[in-house]
C-alpha cells in the first residue's frame, strides 16, 4: 500500500484529492499537509495531518521519514492572477516548493506528482489543438514557474531517476473549496451566483475560450497518471489534459437551461483578460490518452447538472 503525503491539502484540489486518495489507499496512508487557514470542515478529524511549510525542506523531509512516505503530491501554488501581482512570491512558492520536494523525493526515493497548467503556454504557442510538444514561452510569472517546474522534474527523472509525473491542468471546476486568484476562477464563481439566485459579472470577454475540467476528472487524471505503467510513459512532465473548452457565453447558456432568469453581464478585468488571451483555446491531449488511457467523464452539460445539484444541497437552496 502506498504511503502518501499531500502538500497543500486544504486548497481547491487538495481538499478533494485527500478524500479520494484516502478512499483508495486508506485513511492512515494519506497524510494531509496544511499551512494556513481556512481549513475544510472536519479536516483535522478526517485523518492524519501535519503542518508543513513547503518552503521548509526539513519539515518535508521529517514528515517523509516519520511516516515512511513513498509518494508526494505537491499542490503548493500561487495561481496566475495573484502571482502576476506578486511575481517574487509566485516564483518562490512555485519553484521553491518544487525544488524542496524534488530533493526530498531524490533522497527518500519517493514518486512525485506536481501539477503544471495550461499557463505553461504563451501567445506564440498554437492556440487550437495545442500539441503536447510545442513552443512554451509563457508571458506570466505563473507560466514561467510551470515551465521551469516541468523542466526541473524531467531533469530529476533523467539525471537522478526520481519518478516525477505531471499534468497540465486546465481551469478546474469544483464545488467543495473555492479556487483563489486564478484566471479560470470565473467558471466556478458563476455557479455559486446562479444557485444563490444572484447576478454574475464575468471578468473575461465573450469569445475567450479556455480548457476546463470538472474536479472528479482532475482527480482521476492525477491518480491515474501516478498509477500508470512507467514503461508506457514517453512523456512525464507534463501531459496535456482537457475535458472541455468553452467561452463565457457557452457556460452561461448551459446554466440558463436550469435557471432561465439568471443574468450574466461583463466587467472585464484587464489582468485576467490578458492572461486568458495568452493561453491556448483548446489542448490536444492525445499523448495522455495513448500513454496512460486518459479519458474524461464530464462534458459541459454533464458537469453543469452535477455542479448545480451538488451546490443546491451544499448551499441549502
Ligand atoms: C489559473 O487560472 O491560474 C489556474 C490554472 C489554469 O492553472 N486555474
Amino acid at each position: 500500500m502506498k504511503k502518501i503525503l499531500i502538500i497543500g491539502s486544504t486548497g481547491q484540489i487538495g481538499s478533494e484529492l485527500s478524500i479520494r486518495l484516502r478512499s483508495i489507499y486508506g485513511v492512515d496512508n494519506v497524510i494531509c499537509g496544511y499551512f494556513a487557514p481556512p481549513f475544510p470542515e472536519g479536516f483535522f478529524e478526517a485523518g492524519p495531518t501535519v503542518e508543513i511549510d513547503a518552503l521548509n525542506i526539513n519539515q518535508i523531509a521529517d514528515t517523509v521519514k516519520k511516516y515512511n512516505i513513498d509518494t508526494i503530491y505537491n499542490l503548493a501554488a500561487i495561481l496566475s492572477a495573484t502571482a502576476e501581482k506578486n511575481p517574487k512570491l509566485g516564483w518562490d512558492v512555485g519553484v521553491g516548493s518544487l525544488m524542496n520536494c524534488l530533493d526530498v523525493a531524490k533522497e527518500y526515493k519517493c514518486a512525485l506528482f506536481t501539477p503544471s497548467s495550461i499557463g505553461a503556454f504563451g501567445p506564440s504557442t498554437p492556440k487550437d489543438n495545442t500539441p503536447q510538444d510545442t513552443v512554451q514561452r509563457p508571458t506570466t510569472i505563473y507560466g514561467i514557474t510551470k515551465v521551469t517546474g516541468e523542466m526541473l522534474s524531467d531533469y530529476y527523472y533523467t539525471r537522478f531517476g526520481v519518478d516525477t509525473r505531471s499534468v497540465r491542468f486546465p481551469g478546474i471546476i469544483s464545488n467543495m473549496t473555492l479556487p483563489g486568484g486564478g484566471t479560470t476562477d470565473y467558471a466556478v464563481e458563476i455557479f455559486y451566483k446562479a444557485v444563490k439566485g444572484e447576478d454574475f459579472e464575468c471578468p473575461v470577454k465573450a469569445g475567450t475560450f479556455m480548457d476546463m475540467m470538472y474536479m472528479p476528472d482532475a482527480l482521476d487524471a492525477a491518480i491515474d497518471l501516478m498509477e500508470a505503467d512507467p514503461s508506457r510513459l514517453i512523456h512525464r512532465n507534463s501531459f496535456n489534459v482537457t475535458a472541455m473548452s468553452f467561452d463565457p457565453e457557452m457556460l452561461y447558456a448551459a446554466i440558463k437551461k436550469h435557471y432561465p432568469n439568471f443574468k450574466m453581464t461583463y466587467n472585464v478585468d484587464p489582468l485576467k483578460q490578458a492572461i486568458a488571451d495568452s493561453w491556448p483555446n483548446k489542448l490536444d491531449d492525445s499523448a495522455a490518452r495513448s500513454e496512460w488511457d486518459w479519458s474524461p467523464k464530464y462534458d459541459l452539460e454533464k458537469m453543469t447538472v452535477d455542479m448545480i445539484n451538488t451546490l443546491k444541497t451544499r448551499l441549502n437552496k
